[in-house]
């Protein structure tokens, strides 16, 4: 039976962080190769790198801060669109039926920072026949205004409404590192890590640690592994981490 895959790709991975908003166009497109090489069907989750990061810093914008200011909202907003056209259209290029979906449109987190996030269109465009593309994006906030959603809550999101058999996210690491810097090939609970226990597993605004927590609540397993292992991971192998919480 065919395979449905949720991958994220890191914004470090596909953009230049070093400079605003600027694309990374080889390691894109060698994403977008790997990932048309594939026969699953794929839900695309990719992240702000140098688009969102950027403009959300300047706005003060986090996943729990949030900003009244439309402009600055719209600007977050704008660049992760310029951002998502750019992996869409590598996508296409590369022969994957790729269509852009905004998490603004759609999110919302309630007071306590929950995300909601309607998911009948992704189910609807994959069993279509495309693969649908979410990005890190803001969302009206009940008491903030907007607050930015990242790319690994809408894997944590996607991945269980589209029944995804495998969750694989690429980053510019090999995987969850331990003490020692060497890459650990399962985990089943965030102890499992004490580099990851000793560190604030709650906080999922970034960091391996709140990856990590949110992915061991899924009820498949996930990849965590470097871009060269891409096409590794769409083969059906296990590269970098398996975080399973199952
Ligand atoms: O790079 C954040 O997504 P992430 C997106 O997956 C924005 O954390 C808008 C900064």
């Amino acid at each position: 039976m065919t395979e449905t895959l949720v991958v994220k790709l890191g914004g470090s991975v596909i953009t230049d962080k070093s400079e605003p908003e600027t694309v990374d166009r080889e390691a894109l497109a060698a994403a977008a190769a790997a990932l048309a090489g594939t026969d699953a069907r794929l839900v695309v989750v990719h992240g702000g790198g140098s688009f969102g990061h950027h403009h959300a810093d300047e706005h003060g914008v986090t996943t729990e801060r949030g900003t009244r200011d439309a402009a600055g909202a719209l600007a977050v907003h704008e660049a992760m669109t310029r951002l998502s056209r750019e992996v869409v259209d590598a996508l296409q290029s590369a022969g994957v039926p790729a269509l852009p979906v905004r998490p603004l449109s759609a999110g919302s987190r309630d007071a306590d920072g929950d995300l909601s996030l309607p998911t009948e269109q992704v189910r609807r465009l994959l069993g279509e026949g495309f693969a649908p593309v979410l990005h890190g994006d803001v969302v009206a906030h009940e008491g903030e205004g907007v607050t930015v959603v990242s790319g690994d809550e809408l894997v944590v999101e996607a991945a269980p409404a589209v029944d995804a058999d495998r969750v694989g996210l690429c980053s510019t690491v090999p995987g969850v590192l331990d003490g020692d810097g060497d890459v650990v090939e399962r985990v089943s609970a965030v102890e499992d890590v004490p580099a990851l226990g000793d560190s604030d597993a709650t906080d999922v605004t970034g960091g391996m640690a709140g990856k990590v927590q949110s992915l061991l609540g899924l009820s498949a397993p996930a990849q965590i592994f470097g871009p060269d292992a891409l096409s590794d991971f769409l083969a059906g192998e296990a590269p970098g981490t398996t975080v399973d919480g199952r």
